[in-house]
């Protein structure tokens, strides 16, 4: 009988590994059965935007945290598929920085031109996965929202790609039970337009701080107060944005900081990021990291070492994105085939620790890049997946934090060139500030200029 994959989640890196192994097939291989549980109606994961908040139309957390007006928050010649270039897709060179429809679009077109949509069950959210000791397989059970049934099947092996922006960290304050005004987490933010003219408070110094703030300042907030615990994020902001150290208490609307200062607000927006969560594993199947480069216990990132038949996609905190998810795709495919050969599990613990211990000695996020880069080559070193020039992506992220710390409102009006094609992306037609419209036809419109 042949043997039977589950994947968990139809997002980027669930779809990376479908791909994965219908490329496999494409080349003559026999390949296992394939089923793909997605929670969600459609497929993109997190760029399959929604307008819910809370719960979902059955009664399941919702899944999506972006929100309108969301463009990519790095050049999009650092995530291009090795397999699916930009250009293959869209038949031209289009700009650096598309909005989440235009790259929605992309994920999709390369699983639609594959033929995989049958592959995936949707509206069918895992609920439990366990493994036997006696029978070597694991027992899936989900819920058929469609049909409101709930079921069990057996499979060799399963991979877990239901991401890990999606279940916030909400952190307490102080005064929050009696603040007069709006406290959200970034998962619920949705539309920036809601806070024009208004003073809002945000909590964190990462990419939904940078954001969300930066989307608020763009639709018309009246004043940003950024509220940092560690550092600040440091980039040249416009007049009307402070940063300020830790929130210590909120006294009515007035938001007290460590340094003595004191802010009148409308909103707090927590963007204090979000936690792993798997509640469909069972404790001896269960990854349990915070949001960093390296989590333990997964051999060349993917394989869940205390039981090798269990893969993780994409759980790594995130410069490389699709492609990276794309090299681990293959990797666990080609283990999961018997293409590749696991050592001992001391051996992966012995390789995993090593990672960890390059890992703690990272200090910006240049060194984060460089060390993101390397791992994605040591996978794709290992599988057939098409390789890119690692080193050149590596300089085009230095060039995109070079272009943020020359000023964060503008570094989305650079282009850079494609690793994959070798061509100049096209500047885009419309300043990042000034283009309000975010839709796919808006951005695909022909107005621009050759970058050289
Ligand atoms: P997800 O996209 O989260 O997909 C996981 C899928 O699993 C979902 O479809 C979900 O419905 C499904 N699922 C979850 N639980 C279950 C279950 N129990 N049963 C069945 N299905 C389940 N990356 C970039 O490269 N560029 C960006 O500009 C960028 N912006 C971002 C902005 C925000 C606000 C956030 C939160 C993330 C952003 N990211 C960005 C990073 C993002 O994590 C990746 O781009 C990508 O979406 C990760 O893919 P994934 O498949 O691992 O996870
Ligand atoms: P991140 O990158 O995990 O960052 C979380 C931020 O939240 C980080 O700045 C933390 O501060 C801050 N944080 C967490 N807990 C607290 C408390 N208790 N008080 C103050 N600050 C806190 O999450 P993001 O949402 O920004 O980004 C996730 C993804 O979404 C990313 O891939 C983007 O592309 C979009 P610290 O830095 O540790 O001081």
């Amino acid at each position: 009988m042949k043997s039977r994959v589950a994947v968990i989640g139809a997002g980027p890196s669930g779809l990376a590994q479908l791909r994965a192994f219908k490329s496999a097939a494409d080349k003559g291989a026999e390949i296992p059965d394939i089923v793909c549980f997605e929670k969600q109606s459609d497929w993109g994961g997190l760029w399959n935007y929604t307008w819910r908040t809370g719960l979902d139309e059955h009664g399941d957390p919702v899944h999506g945290s972006m929100y309108r007006y969301l463009w990519s928050n790095g050049p999009k010649e650092c995530l291009e598929f090795a397999d699916y270039t930009f250009e293959e897709h869209f038949g031209r060179p289009i700009a650096s920085y598309p909005p989440r429809a235009v790259l929605w679009d992309y994920i999709k077109g390369r699983v639609e031109k594959s033929g995989l949509r049958d592959w995936v069950r949707f509206n069918s959210p895992v609920r439990m996965v366990t493994y036997s000791d006696e029978t070597k397989k694991f027992t899936v059970t989900a819920h058929d929202r469609t049909n409101d049934v709930t079921y069990s099947e057996e499979f060799d092996n399963v991979v877990v790609a239901s991401g890990h922006f999606s279940v916030p960290n909400v952190p307490f304050f102080e005064g929050f039970p009696t603040f007069n005004g709006r406290i959200l987490h970034s998962h619920d933010f949705r539309d920036a337009m809601e806070f024009k003219g208004k003073d809002i408070l945000i909590i964190g110094r990462s990419y939904s701080a940078e954001d969300i703030g930066s989307q608020c300042y763009k639709y018309g907030a009246k004043s940003i107060t950024s509220s940092y615990r560690s550092k600040p994020m440091g980039f040249k902001w416009p007049e009307n944005w402070k940063e300020v150290p830790l929130l210590q208490k909120v006294v009515g609307k007035t938001a007290h900081f460590k340094d003595g200062t004191t802010k009148d607000v409308d909103a707090i927006i927590l963007c204090t990021g979000y936690l792993h969560s798997f509640p469909f594993l069972t404790d001896d199947l269960k990854l349990k990291t915070a949001n960093r480069m390296w989590p333990l216990d997964l051999y060349e990132g993917v394989v869940w070492e205390k039981n090798p038949k269990l893969f993780y996609i994409g759980m790594q905190d995130q410069f490389y994105t699709f492609n990276m998810f794309d090299a681990q795709a293959w990797y666990a495919r080609d283990v999961i085939m018997g293409r590749i050969k696991l050592p001992s599990a001391e051996a992966m613990a012995e390789h995993s620790a090593k990672w960890r211990a390059r890992e703690e000695t990272l200090e910006d996020a240049e060194q984060m890049i460089w060390f993101q880069g390397d791992y994605t080559k040591e996978l794709m070193d290992q599988t057939d997946y098409p390789g890119f020039d690692v080193e050149a992506v590596n300089r085009t992220f230095m060039e995109w934090e070079h272009h943020k710390m020359e000023n964060i409102m503008t570094f989305r009006d650079n282009a850079y060139r494609s690793l994959m094609t070798g061509t100049m992306a096209p500047l885009h037609h419309t300043p990042w500030l000034q283009a309000l419209d975010d839709s796919m036809e808006s951005y695909l419109e022909v107005k621009g200029v050759a970058a050289e």
